[in-house]
C-alpha cells in the first residue's frame, strides 16, 4: 500500500473528524454504505435494467438493483424508481431528455434566486438544447408564485420545475400544480411537473417535508448523498405506468416512468455503477427505519436553533431563518465582508461551508455577499441545539476578524487568533465521532 493515494485518504479522514462540516449538501455515510460501495460489484457490466440486460452474469446484480428500486419506491410512495443516474445533474438531464424536444421550454427557478446550475444556467449542455425561463423569489425568500404563474401562462412550458440548492422555505406544490393545469388547458399540451428535491429528499423520506409526488407532481429527482445519507449518486422517482424500457413508448404523462428509463439508458448514460447502486439500496433501507425519522426531525430542529443563534450574534439571514436544513447568511450587510473571504477564514479554523450569492447579488459570483450552511452532517454526528450556539459564537468571532483583516492577505495578521480558534474547534469536534472513521 505504498501508493500515496492512501496517505491522502488518511489525511482526509483526519480533516473530516477534526473539523465541523457545515456544507448543507454533505453528510457522513454509514459503514455498511461504505462497504457496499467498496465492493467487487464494481467489476460488473450491466447495461439495461433488471432481467433486461445486454450482458450475461447479472443474476446477483439484478437482485441488488431490484432491492434499491423497491426501497426507493417505498421511501417516496412512488410507482417507479430509476436508481442508475450517476449524479443529480444526470438525473435532471435524463428527465429533460425524456419529455422535451430540442427548443422546448422549461420553467425553473433561476440560479441567482437559489436554483441549481442544471436548471438552465447558460454554461450547461441542457441550456444549449432547451429554452429555460427562470422565475425568482420574493424579498422574504419564498418562491414568487405570481411571477411563476405569469411566466408559465406566457411561455407555456413543457416542464415546470420546482427545485433549488439555496432555498429555505417549503414549496407550495399544490399551487404550482394548479398553474400547470391552467397551462395545459390553455396550450392543449400536457405539462410535466418535476421536483428536484436533492437537498431535502431525506427530509421528505423522514416525513418532515411534503412529498411532491403526493401533491400532483409526476417526477422527483434527487441526489442520494445529501440528506438521504447514501453514496454519491442520483435518483429519479415517478408516478405512472411502468412499461418495458427497451421498447419505444408514446410520449404521454402516464408513460413517464418508461420514458425516464429509456432516457437514462441508453439515452444519456452507459453502464450503471452497480457498487454504488448497492450502496444506495443499503442507504434506502437505513432511511426506512424509525431512527431516520428522528434524524430528519433533528436536522430541522438544529437548523432552526443555528439560525436563531446566528441572529442573536448579529447575522442577517436571507428569509430571516429556515424551514428546512439550510441557512443563507448575508455576511456583507451583517459584517461588511464578502462570502469568499469568510469561507477562507472559517476553513482555517476547521469550520467548512461555502460562499454563496444572495438573490440580490448582481454578477458577484467570485465575491458573493453570502455564505450557505446547514445541519445534515452535524446532526449525523450527534450535535444538538446547544452545540449550534457554540458554532454561531465561533462564526461571529471569525466574521469580526475578517472585518478587521479586509482581505486574505490581511488575514495573515490574525494567524494567532485563528490558530487558537482552530484548536478549540478541533477539541470540540473530536468529541463527536464520524461514522466509518472513528
Ligand atoms: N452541489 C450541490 C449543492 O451543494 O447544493 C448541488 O448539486
Amino acid at each position: 500500500m505504498n501508493d500515496p493515494i492512501f496517505a491522502i485518504i488518511e489525511k482526509e479522514k483526519q480533516r473530516q473528524s477534526e473539523g465541523l462540516e457545515l456544507i448543507p449538501s454533505e453528510n457522513y455515510v454509514s459503514e455498511n454504505v461504505l462497504k457496499a460501495m467498496g465492493s467487487i460489484l464494481t467489476n460488473k457490466y450491466s447495461e439495461g435494467y433488471p432481467k433486461l440486460r445486454y450482458y450475461g452474469g447479472n443474476e446477483n446484480i439484478d437482485q441488488a438493483e431490484t432491492l434499491a428500486i423497491e426501497r426507493a419506491k417505498q421511501l417516496f410512495h412512488a410507482d417507479h424508481a430509476n436508481v442508475q443516474p450517476h449524479s443529480g445533474a444526470n438525473a435532471n438531464e435524463a428527465v429533460y431528455f425524456a419529455w422535451c424536444k430540442p427548443g422546448d421550454t422549461i420553467l425553473a427557478m433561476s440560479l441567482p434566486a437559489g436554483g441549481h446550475l442544471t436548471h438552465g444556467s447558460p454554461v450547461t449542455r441542457s441550456a444549449k438544447i432547451y429554452n429555460f425561463v427562470g422565475y425568482g423569489v420574493t424579498e422574504d425568500g419564498d418562491i414568487d408564485y405570481d411571477e411563476l404563474e405569469k411566466l408559465a401562462l406566457e411561455h407555456q412550458p413543457q416542464i415546470i420545475l420546482v427545485g433549488y440548492s439555496a432555498f429555505m422555505k417549503i414549496p407550495d406544490f399544490d399551487r404550482v400544480a394548479k398553474v400547470a393545469a391552467k397551462v395545459a388547458e390553455q396550450s392543449g399540451h400536457e405539462v410535466l411537473l418535476m421536483a428536484d428535491m436533492a437537498h431535502v429528499a431525506g427530509l421528505i423520506a423522514g416525513g418532515v417535508h411534503p412529498n411532491p409526488l403526493e401533491h400532483g407532481f409526476h417526477v422527483m429527482t434527487s441526489t442520494t448523498h445529501k440528506t438521504l445519507r447514501g453514496p454519491r449518486g442520483g435518483l429519479i422517482v415517478s408516478m405512472g405506468k411502468v412499461g418495458n424500457p427497451l421498447k419505444k413508448t408514446e410520449r404521454k404523462l402516464e408513460n413517464i416512468p418508461t420514458l425516464i428509463d429509456r432516457a437514462v439508458f441508453p439515452g444519456t448514460q452507459g453502464g450503471p455503477l452497480e457498487h454504488v447502486i448497492a450502496a444506495k439500496a443499503v442507504a434506502f433501507e437505513e432511511d426506512l427505519q424509525p431512527e431516520f425519522k428522528e434524524y430528519a426531525a433533528n436536522i430541522v430542529k438544529n437548523a432552526k436553533a443555528l439560525a436563531e443563534a446566528l441572529k442573536a450574534e448579529g447575522f442577517k439571514l436571507q428569509g430571516d431563518g429556515t424551514d428546512n436544513h439550510l441557512i443563507l447568511v448575508d455576511v456583507k450587510s451583517s459584517f461588511g465582508i464578502n462570502g469568499k473571504l469568510y469561507e477562507y477564514a472559517l476553513d482555517k479554523i476547521g469550520l467548512t461551508l461555502n460562499a454563496n450569492a444572495l438573490p440580490t447579488d448582481k454578477g458577484a459570483a467570485f465575491r458573493p455577499s453570502g455564505v450557505r450552511l446547514g445541519t445534515p452532517a452535524m446532526t449525523t454526528r450527534g450535535l444538538g441545539p446547544d452545540e449550534m450556539e457554540q458554532i454561531a459564537k465561533w462564526m461571529k468571532q471569525v466574521a469580526e476578524i475578517c472585518a478587521k483583516a479586509g482581505d486574505n492577505k490581511g488575514l495573515a495578521n490574525y494567524d494567532g487568533e485563528l490558530d487558537k480558534l482552530h484548536k478549540e474547534v478541533k477539541d470540540f469536534a473530536l468529541r463527536f465521532p464520524v461514522p466509518g472513521i472513528n
